[in-house]
């Protein structure tokens, strides 16, 4: 074959190889053009192999116009395939455009329960005043539930509160104080402690009364520990968890685990004492009970009442949620429902 007609040969073949390659329309008819024609059985290879029927003085020309023909194949390929490329993702762009003018599609997460608020409010108070929390069982011996919290057996108030008995030993605890009874026992002086929990009393449900509820129970046990102390430090609960114009008043009460016992009310926190609709025209709210600890339960604890001292107290976590959400009715806590839940 003479250089003339390989040079014909090569521009049919560019000819044809441009066409197809002008004629493709995706990335896979480009991927067919180079192999048909660059590709071990492609024309342009081909007429390489062809080269022993070429005189050997037109050998290095033949092979040079080949070379040319391929970088000029090569070189239409990678343009169109840019061309391609570029359209696919302008295409793209085009189809996931973003409005960022819309609103914000709003994360539909959930919150803590109205109890679990009031509950975290309370630990940070008394933990911010050196205070551990300590949990306890919930199916509770009643010898912790009862009589080493000085309410032995016969007592008004084992009937009173009502439990739910399992066997002659064993209850559902009435009451978080098993929880400090526990403690107490451990031998640990000085204590500070809450315990926070479910308790359980046999009462019909209503608006205010649940077989099931939470408590929130504190102890301080140290030497010289007194009244004033107990008054001080129910004083600052107070006011950190209604605001700091509350005032308190601490009624005397009866509780069998403590002596003195009392009752202790705070300031409405709506009308400031003059007397509203939510403190029901008194001024005054009931929120919870408390009292020096009785030396027959710190002796049934193992520690000494004549060495050391303390005071005790209870308050319903469900009765802060409610005065502090102003919500009327406990049931509403428990229903779950969220269009109630979600508005705390
Ligand atoms: C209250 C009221 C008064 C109380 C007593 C004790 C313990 F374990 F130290 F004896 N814990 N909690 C107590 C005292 C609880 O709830 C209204």
């Amino acid at each position: 074959m003479s250089e003339v007609n390989i040079r014909e040969k090569l521009q049919a073949i560019l000819n044809e190889a441009t066409e197809k390659i002008q004629a493709a329309d995706a990335l896979e008819k480009l991927n067919e053009v180079r192999v048909n024609f660059l590709g071990k059985k492609g024309q342009l290879t081909a007429v390489l192999k062809g080269m022993k029927d070429v005189a050997p003085e037109d050998r290095p020309k033949v092979g040079q116009l080949v070379n040319e023909a391929r970088e000029k194949l090569e070189g239409l390929m990678e343009e169109s395939k840019s061309r391609m490329e570029k359209l696919l993702l302008e295409k793209k762009l085009a189809e996931e455009v973003i409005d960022v003018t819309l609103p914000a599609k709003k994360a539909d997460v959930g919150h803590r329960h109205p109890n679990t608020i009031a509950l975290e409010e309370v630990e940070r108070i008394f933990i911010g005043m050196g205070y551990e929390v300590v949990e306890g069982p919930e199916v509770e011996y009643q010898d912790y539930n009862f009589t080493k919290l000085n309410i032995p057996e016969g007592h008004p108030a084992r009937d009173e509160q009502d439990t739910f008995f399992i066997d002659d030993k064993i209850c559902l605890r009435s009451q978080t104080s098993p929880v400090q009874a526990r403690t107490m026992e451990k031998g640990k002086l000085p204590i500070r402690m809450i315990a926070p929990g479910r308790v359980f009393r046999s009462d019909e449900v209503d608006a205010t009364h649940s077989p099931s509820f939470h408590q929130i129970e504190g102890l301080v046990i140290d030497k010289h520990i007194t009244f004033a102390d107990l008054k001080g430090t129910l004083e600052e609960f107070a006011r950190e968890l209604f605001g700091p114009e509350t005032k308190t008043k601490f009624r005397p009460h009866h509780f069998p685990f403590t002596e003195p016992s009392a009752e202790v009310d705070v300031s409405c926190f709506k009308c400031g004492g003059k007397g509203c609709r939510f403190c029901k025209g008194s001024g005054w709210i009931e929120i919870l009970g408390c009292g020096m600890v009785h030396p027959h339960v710190l002796e049934m604890c193992g520690i000494d009442p004549e060495e050391y001292t303390g005071f005790a107290f209870g308050v319903g976590l469900e009765r802060i949620a409610l005065l502090k959400y102003e919500i009327d009715d406990m049931r509403l806590l428990y229903e779950n429902d969220y269009r109630f839940l979600k508005q705390f």
